[in-house]
This record gives C-alpha cells, sequence and structure tokens, in this order.
C-alpha cells in the first residue's frame, strides 16, 4: 500500500498544480462590473525607485483611490510586462504604470488613461545632464553631449532591436550605421581626442535608456574616447554626476517624473536640455477594457 501511494505522489502532485492553476486564473474582462474588485484593487507597477512610482502613489491620493483600497505593486520592467502579455492573451483586466517611448505601446494595445487632475504631467522631455566641469576638461564629448538629441521614433527602433533580442551595443552600432546624417549633425566639426580620454555614462536599466546610452556611448567612441557605461539606481545615478564620479547621463525624464532628483542635486549638475521630446508617463489598461478611460473610472467604474 505505501509503495504504492509513493508511486502515485508525482501523479497527484501534477494533478494539484493543475487544478489550483485553473482556479487561480483571473476570468475575462468584465464591464458590467466594478474594475477594483476584478484585480484586487491592484495596479502593475515597475521598479520602486522609478519617478513613474512616485507619480502613481501621488495619483493614487490625488484621485481618492487610497481611502478606495487601490494599491501600487512594486516589481520591475520585465515582471510587469510579463505580466501584461499574460492579460492581453486571456482579455483579462489589468491596470499598468505606462511611459512612451517603449514597445509596449507597439506590441500591445494598451491606451493611456486621462489625467484630468495632471498629475503625471502633459508631456515630457528626456533630458541630457552632465557634470560642472566637463566642458572645461572635455570639450569634444560636452559638445556631442550637447548636441545628442533624437525622435521617440528612432528611440524606439533602437529598443525594438533590443527587446527583439539584438545585443544594445550591437543595436546602437546598427542604428548609427543606418542614420548617418543624423549622427553627423552631432559630430559635425567636433575633431577627434588624442590619447582615449575615459568618459563614464551612467544610467537605470530602463529599455529607453539601454538605448540611448549605448547610442551615445558608440558615437563618443567614434570621437575617440575611452566610454564606459554602468547601470544604476536612479538616486545613485544623479548622485554620480553631483559628485563628479560619473561624466553624463542621457536618462533625466522631466519635469516631473525625475523632479524629486532634479530638486534634490540642483545646483550640482550642467543641464543640457532635452535630447528627446514627445516623452509621456501615466497609468495605461488594455484597449478592450472600453469603458475604463480616465484615472477616475478606476474609482467609479
Ligand atoms: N520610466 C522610464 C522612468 C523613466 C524612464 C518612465 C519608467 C521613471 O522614472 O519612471
Amino acid at each position: 500500500m505505501k509503495k504504492k501511494l509513493t508511486f502515485l505522489l508525482p501523479v497527484i502532485l501534477t494533478l494539484v498544480v493543475l487544478l489550483s492553476g485553473c482556479s487561480t486564473k483571473v476570468p475575462k474582462y468584465n464591464a458590467k462590473q466594478k474594475l477594483g474588485p476584478q484585480i484586487n484593487y491592484t495596479i502593475t507597477g515597475i521598479d520602486a525607485g522609478a519617478g513613474i512610482m512616485a507619480s502613481t502613489q501621488t495619483a493614487l491620493s490625488k484621485y481618492g483611490l487610497t481611502q478606495n483600497n487601490w494599491q501600487l505593486q512594486t516589481s520591475s520592467t520585465a515582471a510587469m510586462t510579463s505580466t501584461l502579455d499574460k492579460a492581453i492573451k486571456h482579455k483579462q483586466p489589468i491596470v499598468i504604470t505606462g511611459w512612451q517611448p517603449h514597445w509596449m505601446f507597439t506590441k500591445y494595445p494598451i491606451k493611456f488613461l486621462k489625467d484630468p487632475k495632471q498629475v503625471y504631467g502633459k508631456t515630457e522631455s528626456i533630458h541630457t545632464i552632465v557634470r560642472k566641469g566637463l566642458q572645461k576638461e572635455q570639450p569634444q564629448a560636452y559638445q556631442m553631449l550637447d548636441r545628442f538629441n533624437w525622435t521617440p521614433a528612432e528611440m524606439s527602433q533602437v529598443m525594438m532591436q533590443i527587446n527583439n533580442g539584438k545585443d544594445p551595443q550591437k543595436a546602437a552600432q546598427e542604428w548609427i550605421k543606418a542614420n548617418p546624417s543624423k549622427v553627423h549633425a552631432w559630430t559635425q566639426g567636433i575633431r577627434k581626442v588624442a590619447g582615449k580620454p575615459t568618459i563614464k555614462l551612467t544610467y537605470v536599466a530602463w529599455d529607453s535608456e539601454i538605448a540611448s546610452t549605448n547610442v551615445v556611448a558608440e558615437v563618443l567612441r567614434s570621437l575617440g574616447y575611452n566610454v564606459t557605461t554602468q547601470a544604476m539606481e536612479m538616486q545613485p545615478m544623479w548622485a554620480s554626476i553631483a559628485t563628479n564620479v560619473a561624466d553624463a547621463q542621457v536618462a533625466a525624464w522631466l519635469p516631473t517624473t525625475s523632479a524629486k532628483y532634479y530638486h534634490d542635486y540642483q545646483g550640482k549638475f550642467v543641464d543640457l536640455g532635452p535630447n528627446l521630446k514627445g516623452a509621456r508617463v501615466g497609468l495605461a489598461v488594455p484597449k478592450y477594457m472600453t469603458n475604463i478611460n480616465s484615472i477616475e473610472d478606476l474609482k467609479n467604474k
């Protein structure tokens, strides 16, 4: 008898796993029922340090959602997009922290929720931030960084390649090769430096910043620099520039998303202005959630 049971154990375990998988399956989105209970009043977020997480906490309180049980779940971009992927496949309800440029808006039928209280701001720009003294010490790098600018569509091209599995440096090199006139505008008249001076770029490993940082690094290399890139959390990234440990970052989403660090380190960096205009940050849902169009709907519908 005992022997038989041991033999059956794997079979029983498999059945248990399969059955529990079925019972926890979230039903399809139902527009006739209140949204909150369908997703346990949970917004699927990303890494805790991201500006969009702070803005979403503000949104929860400004729209009166906190007292309504709504909460923001911390995870990572990769975990959030994989949860989104599964939800879309099964037409399940989901609310995510979304931003553009990002391939999530190309790959999935999702829409931003209206933000009548303007918690996330209208549109954002991504600024280039360099350390004090860079202009004097590495004028060529400074000039290239000052000129660097591209469009959301251009950034998306690099991001898509990386999302399809291409090595980020390779994707940057190929984009540069395919866009000579754009790159020429950034480097025109800048003479190559001798002796391979080092430029250190810091960034947060968001898809958008992996793309931009790799492109900038490659262009600086073509000017004769030894470029290192280092991924870190948002606060250390700002600190690295403020303390002259790093030379530049191209990852400052403003005026809202990076506002905290922009103000905390004010006076300890040089803001070279936007390298990309027309970025956007907010909450997003699949388009099949047709009756959810504003953050206010999370409360009322
Ligand atoms: N993001 C992407 C970042 C900036 C770039 C919107 C996730 C954030 O701080 O929220």
